[in-house]
């Protein structure tokens, strides 16, 4: 197998396939930048390949995929020791799907509205009716931490797809622990582990910067 990642390091989705890549323990992941500021996304060579030109997309010698969502679930099928990280038992598995769900239909597209506007559009200033998007996905997810993770008692894909999205909106709003102290207390949970130190921390940071940098 040759594993090849279209990706930039700032990308939540991006983190999400680099914490899998961590949690899995893969070894030799040839990784290929796509500078999206830039336009590279969009020349005709990676749009062949990925027609909906996002990062991240893996190739695995001639299969394509792209969505983060789904890289992380064949990852995991596809190479994991066993099936922790996305359980086989078809309950346990939907529980972690609605919560890629809730991360693709609800949490990412929410920060992904805020920032586009700043990253790409030259505005300098955060939208109040996105980050009011961004609290509303806190409150999703505080009622829905009833368990030390996301989909239970330990570790699986809803934690790493949804940590990748939520460290991200934090730095655009931060959570606010007294409102929200599950939610926090997870994140800090997270934050500990070390798929999150290796696979999340060094993007977050350039998140950062680029967000503080066209801010100001
Ligand atoms: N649901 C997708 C979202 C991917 C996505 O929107 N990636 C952004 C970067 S964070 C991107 O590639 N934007 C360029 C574009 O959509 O043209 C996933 O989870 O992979």
């Amino acid at each position: 197998m040759v594993l090849t990642l279209y990706k930039i390091d700032a990308s939540p989705p991006v983190r999400a396939v680099y914490m899998t890549i961590e949690a899995l323990n893969l070894p030799d992941v040839e990784y290929i930048d796509v500078n999206l500021l830039e336009g590279e996304h969009l020349k005709e060579q990676f749009v062949q390949m990925n027609p909906q030109h996002t990062v991240p997309t893996l190739k695995d010698d001639d299969f394509v995929i792209w969505d983060s969502h789904a890289i992380c679930g064949y990852l995991v099928t596809q190479y994991g020791d066993n099936d922790a990280l996305y359980p086989n038992d078809p309950k346990k598995r939907a529980l972690v799907d609605q919560k890629l769900h809730f991360d693709s239909g609800i949490l990412f597209p929410s920060l992904r509205g805020t920032v586009e506007p700043v990253f790409f559009w030259g505005e300098k200033q955060l939208r109040t009716e996105n980050l009011e998007k961004i609290e509303k996905g806190y409150k999703f997810a505080e009622s829905f931490l009833t368990t030390p993770w996301l989909a239970g008692d330990h570790v699986t894909l809803a934690d790493i797809c949804c940590v990748a999205t939520i460290s991200s909106m934090h730095e655009v709003l931060p959570i606010d622990e007294n409102k929200y102290p599950k939610l926090s207390a997870w994140l800090a949970r997270c934050s500990k582990e070390n798929f999150y130190k290796k696979g999340n921390e060094g993007g977050l940071l350039q998140f950062r910067q680029l967000l503080k940098s066209k801010l100001s």
